[in-house]
């Protein structure tokens, strides 16, 4: 299977994280992607397919903040990484403030997503090589994988959070769209609901968007992935969520992702976009279910059985010392 990375998603790295109410070490480090190109070989270098497939997603606005951000916080004579801390939330007026600390929050739905100055670099990078995996599969590959980092989930088209800036699985499937495929499914298997993927499709019937995640009731990011969030307008009823409890082993995970699977089916993507998590594994240190490196090559290939062109993104996976077999084992039962 071809597979895309590129060096610059190496650059953004936080030195912490706001987690469970003190600073600690930031969980998703550029070492994960070292973890990852031991395991799966040789790669290759996207090509630099512009701003315009980033912008089909994303807001103009939000994604000049991504840009200005670290000079913003600069210039308000704040050293390290900029962090929001002040939200507005829901009923505050829209207002276009330019203070950063006000940019941040308003762009922002966590404190755990710090932007440094080579953030932008980094998920640009990370976006290209989704665009090139599905620029592949477009042209015939069976199968491409985007080793995305920072990974893009939890991004929605006009805010980050969750160690994502850029929603890399959107923005491939947007890229899909635009090149003329006519319905294009995600399926989300990492640990966390996909928020922002979710927003992104959620009013849209031309994106089918699936996800088999913790139960929002207990775990990150709780706003989102609950069983009754379908859809609305044209999108009524292509969005399902399949939450599932605490240590959840494959034959539970097997099942829901099969539920996904059939409804996926039934909606008759051309192409499908996989949000692959590993931090599904047993070991993972923020996650609570417990699959096994084996489970991952028996998912990959039940999704691969549908026979459907499929582009595999990169999202979490923080056991760094297996998220490289767990990787390898996925991509080799595909
Ligand atoms: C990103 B992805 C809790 C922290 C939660 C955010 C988790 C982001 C996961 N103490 N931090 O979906 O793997
Ligand atoms: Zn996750």
């Amino acid at each position: 299977m071809r597979i895309f990375y590129d060096d610059a998603q190496r650059t953004h790295a936080p030195a912490r994280e706001l987690h469970n109410g003190a600073f600690a070490a930031y969980a998703e480090t550029p070492a994960r992607l070292d973890a990852i190109l031991k395991a799966v070989g040789p790669t290759e270098t996207p090509a630099d397919r512009g701003e315009a497939p980033i912008l089909a997603v994303h807001d103009a606005a939000y994604i000049a903040f991504l840009k200005d951000a670290p000079r913003l916080w600069q210039e308000a004579g704040r050293s390290g990484d900029a962090i929001p801390y002040a939200f507005p939330i829901r009923g505050r007026r829209p207002l276009r403030l330019d203070r950063v600390d006000a940019l941040l929050g308003a762009h922002a739905f966590d404190a755990t997503t710090p932007i440094t100055a080579d953030t932008w670099r980094s998920a640009y990078a990370s976006a290209q090589s989704a665009l090139a995996a599905t620029q592949a599969v477009l042209d015939g590959e069976r199968a491409a994988f985007a080793l995305c980092r920072p990974p893009g989930h939890h991004a929605g088209a006009d805010y980050c959070g969750g160690y994502c800036h850029l929603n890399v699985a959107a923005i491939a499937a947007q890229a899909a769209r635009d090149a003329g495929v006519e319905r294009v499914a995600i399926l989300d298997i990492d640990y966390h609901h996909g928020n922002g993927t979710q927003d992104i499709f959620y009013a849209r019937g031309d994106v089918f968007y699936a996800s088999v995640h913790a139960d929002p009731k207990r775990d990150y990011p709780f706003y989102w992935g609950h069983a009754d969030e379908t859809g609305e307008g044209p999108g009524l009823g292509t969005t399902l969520n399949l939450p599932l409890p605490h240590g959840t082993t494959r034959d539970a995970f097997r099942a829901a992702q099969a539920q996904a699977l059939e409804r996926i089916a039934a909606f008759d993507p051309g192409l499908l976009v996989v949000s692959f998590g590993a931090d599904t594994w047993e070991g993972d240190p923020i996650s609570q279910f417990a699959l096994t490196t084996p489970d991952y090559a028996v998912l990959a290939s039940d999704i691969a059985a549908r026979g459907w062109p499929t582009v595999i993104v990169m999202e979490g996976g923080y056991a760094v010392n297996a998220l490289g077999h767990n990787v390898l084992s996925f991509l080799a039962g595909f």
